[in-house]
């Protein structure tokens, strides 16, 4: 079972990760995640999380003691270099599916979210391993983005999604976007279902998937297409896109 560690001024937040899939993986045993207040760390009286910057400027810095001090005592017992101690922060590696499915593959993950403006230098240089943002925008704080971590994650755990979803054909686990999808009705207001989706052929309908996929890719994220794995029958048939186009 994988175990991820959160560590946070807001662990109120996290409800989100009592519903649906996440909620039935740990529910399961695939994933145990435990949420760990900052604040908790901090000493004092008024257990004091944050500090104005040396050197003046807007704004508070999440100080270093208390977030050593959780870190240390979360992974007790552990050697600290075994797992993965990711810091949430906008300047961190852009998160990807690749990044999702590295991380799945770890027995013990633990996010730690900022906030304010930022985190201790010290924090970065000397106790985690990894940062990580997901996307260029800038969020209050470290919350939102972990909880986008630990559904990517979680939802690729051996068992997660069940038999019927499978995380192998999903947009970007390909490298390329998914193409339509449909359900009944087969028609829905003279809008009609393709007929190579109702025609019980799996090879045409495996065949046609794979095409609307490459189409979509072509037409939303073409910079896809310059790392995902190509067959010779995917380049001809985005030959086939680009020819069309230069018609128009
Ligand atoms: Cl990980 N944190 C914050 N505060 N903002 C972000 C982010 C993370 N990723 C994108 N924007």
């Amino acid at each position: 079972m994988m175990r991820i560690d959160i560590l946070t001024l807001l662990p109120e937040a996290f409800i989100y990760l009592n519903y649906s899939i996440l909620q039935r993986a740990q529910a399961a045993g695939l994933v145990d995640i435990h949420l760990h207040h900052l604040r908790e760390s901090a000493t004092g009286k008024h257990r004091v999380t944050d500090e104005p910057p040396f050197g003046g400027g807007g704004g508070m810095v999440l100080k270093p003691e208390p977030i050593f001090t959780a870190v240390e005592s979360i992974l007790q017992g552990e050697q600290m270099n075994d797992h993965p101690i990711i810091l949430m922060t906008p300047q961190g590696r852009p998160f990807t599916q690749s990044i999702a499915q590295e991380l799945s593959q770890h027995e013990r993950l633990l996010l730690i979210c900022g906030r304010y403006e930022g985190v201790d230098e010290r924090v970065r240089q000397h106790l985690v391993t990894d940062e990580i943002s997901i996307g260029d925008y800038v969020l209050t704080g470290g919350e939102l983005a972990a909880m986008v971590v630990v559904d990517a994650v979680v939802r690729l755990l051996p068992g997660a999604l069940g038999a019927a979803g499978a995380a192998e054909t999903d947009s970007h686990a390909t490298g390329l976007l998914e193409g339509p999808h449909y359900t009944k009705p087969a028609s829905f207001r003279g809008w009609d279902v393709p007929d190579v989706l109702r025609s019980g052929h799996a090879g045409q309908v495996a065949r046609w998937r794979r095409q609307e996929a490459l189409r979509r890719t072509w037409e939303r994220r073409p910079d896809l297409l310059l790392t995902a794995v190509l067959s010779e029958e995917d380049k001809w048939f985005l030959g086939q896109l680009a020819a069309g186009e230069e018609d128009t």
